[in-house]
């Protein structure tokens, strides 16, 4: 059985520009090809597995396929495209999918994936049209907090599946937290031996940490997806654990007792002793060196147990380690309190509606990624969702999907402008979380919301003709065995 075929507008995110044209479809049979410039082989091997899986056919990679993956010869630096664009023509011969770069010909391919009509087996028709399109925003995240409770590398690697359908490039992994350590560090190895083992986690329920060669390959499976990894060291709070494995990190030398509750706020490094520096260096030398991304996240938030005067050292200290290790910075934004190295990047995660820390580095000249609790965070409860669910916070409120959907990156902190906003990520804190079923649960549909405010024009942008996208994508989050709340208020189609 086969459900009917798609219209060329139903994606999500809402591609730039569609142009639907009903006399044409093409019907991918037993006798089409795929054909890719050999710099898209990967690409094509992926869009030939997804159309094999629908079909039951063949489809080989052939010179003369009618399905035609095509690099544009751009580099897309300076001939003025987007590296993340692409061009999608359908008509009835054949489908050309045009862009600059591997990763936009993997966006055109999302597309086409969300065109195939759910289903298996024969002819798979797809509907005729152009369909031009680009990003808003070139960082769109979601961060995972492999602290409060461990995910194995293979769940991680389910997850960037289910997030790239979405084109999400970015996979911000919260690494350390008072409650674990979660990276094997060589030259600090009672990190994990101590602090990543059984009883860690919030509840003691959420052990394990990746060595050296699991964050290789997680990262190595991000990149053959286009998505990059950020891998966040939360300091200067945030590391009881770290002081549990190593006591010399207090201020009085002694080891505090390891912590499996919720609370923030508590743990300290010392701004004023050298054994600081030396450990912190260590860390960001040995994650820069597994890191091939740009970036690295150093945590920086709720340290009310570090005085105001001493974050500032420390923050005076570290921010330029990392430019030393040859990547740029991102913290939390009450790191831009201090004078920010030029391409270090705050990340505003509150609810308030101005800042003026964050809003003086966009001044600045510093790019802002916008993570507001209250749209983003996927750690809250649903909105009307049953309160006696254990899954989920309610300190930013309660955040329904209009909520995630309806509002405006560029208009959400005076100062920080479209200019000054680098992209949007959201937040799935694990406090609560003890299975990768909890995690898509909390992350579906919202994340689909957020993805479509980060990619789609904002006049584009509408929530009602979402909502039935929305409903409509349901069927494929159930195909693909991935658990979404299924909230009543939208019309979910079966
Ligand atoms: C605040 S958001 C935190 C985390 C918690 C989260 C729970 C942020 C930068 N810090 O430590 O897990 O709230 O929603």
């Amino acid at each position: 059985m086969r459900a009917p075929m798609r219209r060329l507008g139903d994606v999500i995110p809402l591609p730039a520009s569609v142009r639907p044209d009903e006399a044409a479809t093409f019907t991918v049979t037993a006798d089409t090809a795929v054909h890719a410039d050999p710099a898209a082989s990967g690409v094509a091997e992926l869009l030939a597995g997804l159309l094999r899986e629908a079909s039951g056919h063949p489809i080989p990679l052939s010179a003369n396929g009618s399905i035609k993956l095509l690099l544009d010869g751009g580099t897309g630096a300076d001939d003025g495209k987007n590296p993340e664009g692409y061009a999608l023509v359908i008509e009835a011969d054949g489908v050309t999918l045009r862009a600059p770069s591997a990763q936009g010909l993997f966006n055109g391919v999302q597309t086409i994936r969300q065109l195939i009509p759910l289903g298996t087996g024969g002819d798979v028709p797809l509907p005729g049209g152009r369909i031009e399109d680009e990003p808003r925003f070139a960082y769109r995240g979601t961060m995972l907090d492999l602290a409060r409770h461990f995910f194995t590398p293979e769940q991680v690697r389910d997850y960037i599946d289910a997030i790239v359908q979405f084109k999400i490039n970015h996979l911000h992994l919260h690494l350390t937290d008072d409650q674990g350590w979660r990276l094997v560090i060589d030259s600090w190895p009672r990190l994990t031996e101590v602090s990543g083992g059984e009883g860690t986690g919030v509840d003691g329920a959420g052990p394990g940490f990746l060595t050296a060669n699991d964050y290789t390959d997680l990262v190595a499976y991000a990149a053959e997806r286009f998505v990059t990894i950020v891998p966040e060291i939360d300091m200067p709070g945030h590391v009881n654990a770290a002081q549990v494995a190593y006591p010399e990190l207090t201020a009085d030398g002694q080891a505090p007792e390891p912590r499996t509750d919720t609370k923030v706020g508590y743990s300290s490094l010392v701004a004023s002793s050298e054994k600081t520096y030396e450990f912190v260096e260590d860390v960001l030398r040995e994650l820069a060196a597994l890191t091939p991304g740009p970036y690295l996240h150093i945590g920086g938030d709720e340290a009310f147990a570090t005085p105001p005067e001493d974050y500032r050292t420390f923050m005076t200290r570290v921010l330029p380690l990392v430019g030393k290790y040859g990547k740029r910075a991102i913290g939390w934004h009450e790191m831009a309190t201090v004078d920010l190295p030029p391409t270090a990047i705050p990340q505003y995660w509150r609810i308030e509606p101005s800042n003026e820390e964050v809003a003086r580095a966009a001044a600045a000249g510093h790019q802002v990624i916008m993570s507001p609790a209250d749209r983003t965070y996927l750690d809250m409860k649903y909105e009307k969702y049953d309160e006696s669910s254990p899954l989920g916070l309610d300190w930013a409120g309660l955040v329904g999907i209009q909520r995630s959907y309806d509002w405006d990156p560029a208009e959400r902190l005076p100062g920080v402008g479209e200019e000054s906003v680098l992209g949007v990520e959201s937040a799935l804190w694990s406090e609560t979380l003890r299975s990768l079923d909890d995690v898509c649960f909390m992350t579906f549909p919202r994340l689909a919301a957020i993805a479509e405010v980060a990619w789609t024009p904002r006049a584009a942008r509408d929530w009602e003709p979402f909502s039935r996208r929305l409903g409509a994508f349901g069927p494929r989050w159930s195909a693909q065995g991935i658990t979404f709340y299924q909230d009543p208020e939208i019309d979910w189609e079966s």
